[in-house]
């Protein structure tokens, strides 16, 4: 017998308005055929597929971390001294002013150093757990994932905690929040970036590769919290249906590639994802 309790307000409503209009009376606890397909054809559907798949590979963007409190870039709360996101995040901007750019990406890394994983990121590392093969693409540089437990994560654009040297080309983890000095330096003297891919800068050597073989090998391609706006890694979602993959998305909103997915499932990933794993 299909229980109320779980069902989220809105399929309830829908539910109700179903039945309200074919006079079916929803308190007999009766199973209303209408109700069964509604809600299952979404969540259900794309719960089998993940637990009938071997080979998973998920692409995650900032919507994953929303929840924990960490302003997305499309959201209206990705502005930073209403600079766009495109504007600071580029070689150009840097070259211009090191330090603006370094004040930004110090005041996100105070912001993500108050978040703490969600139960969205909880929901990927227990996915990790049940499948064989499985492979964690992102294009957060927010490192939520790693707190959270994953451990095959691909980090497209790179990590907010790594600093690279523009002399002697070093690369090293630091954590600190907010940082002593504006601009950091490096041992050698030289300026220290962001280890992060700036607009028009390369993904690190290989990567898309090691994405896109991930795709190419998986049944099931679960694209959770991205505007899939930003290439090579939007690219990865038609990759996968031309391979022949189910491809499963979660997102407040609809995006690009909604009507190209097998199933769109619009909410918020922290409630969604613990559902569907
Ligand atoms: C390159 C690191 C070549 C830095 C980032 C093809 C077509 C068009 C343009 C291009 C193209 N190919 C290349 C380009 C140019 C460019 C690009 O894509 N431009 C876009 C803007 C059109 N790409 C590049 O420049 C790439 N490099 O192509 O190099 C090359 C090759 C050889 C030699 C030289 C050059 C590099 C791109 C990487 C840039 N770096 N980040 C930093 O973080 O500071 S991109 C950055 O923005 C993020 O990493 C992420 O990728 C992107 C933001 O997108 P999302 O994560 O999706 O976030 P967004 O806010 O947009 O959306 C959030 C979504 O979540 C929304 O849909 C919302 O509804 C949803 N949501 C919100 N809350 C929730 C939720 N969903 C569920 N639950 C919730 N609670
Ligand atoms: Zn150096």
């Amino acid at each position: 017998m299909l229980s109320i309790v779980n069902e989220d307000k809105r399929t309830i409503a829908v539910r109700y308005r179903i039945c309200a209009a074919r006079g079916l009376d929803l308190r007999s606890g009766e199973k209303h055929r209408i109700c069964v397909t509604l809600k299952p054809m979404g969540l259900e559907q794309a719960r089998e597929w993940l637990q009938e798949a071997k080979a998973v590979a998920v692409l995650t963007g900032a919507g994953i971390s929303a929840e924990s409190g960490i302003p997305t870039f499309r959201g209206s709360d990705g502005l930073w001294k209403d600079y766009k996101p495109e504007d600071l995040a580029t070689p150009e901007a840097f070259a211009r002013n090191p330090r603006l750019v370094w004040e930004w990406y110090d005041w996100r890394r105070q912001t993500i150093k108050q978040g703490k994983p969600n139960a969205g990121h909880a929901a990927l590392v227990r996915l990790e757990i049940q499948k064989p093969n499985f492979t964690l693409i992102t294009q957060n540089v927010d490192g939520l994932h790693d707190l959270a437990g994953s451990g095959r994560i691909l980090k497209l654009h790179g990590d907010i905690w790594r600093m690279r040297c523009l002399s002697c080309g070093s690369d090293w983890p630091d954590r600190r929040a907010p940082l002593p000095k504006l601009p950091p330096h490096c041992g050698c003297g030289g300026l220290a970036r962001p280890g992060v891919v700036w607009f028009g800068e390369p993904l690190p050597g290989g990567m898309m590769q090691e994405a896109e073989h991930a795709v190419l090998e998986s049944q099931v391609l679960l694209v959770v919290g991205t505007s899939a706006q930003v290439y090579p890694a939007a690219g990865l979602i038609p990759l996968a249906k031309q391979a022949g993959a189910r491809v499963i998305q979660v997102n407040l909103e609809t995006t690009p590639f909604s009507n190209l997915v097998d199933c769109a499932l619009e909410g918020r990933a922290g409630e969604i994802l613990p559902q569907l794993i």
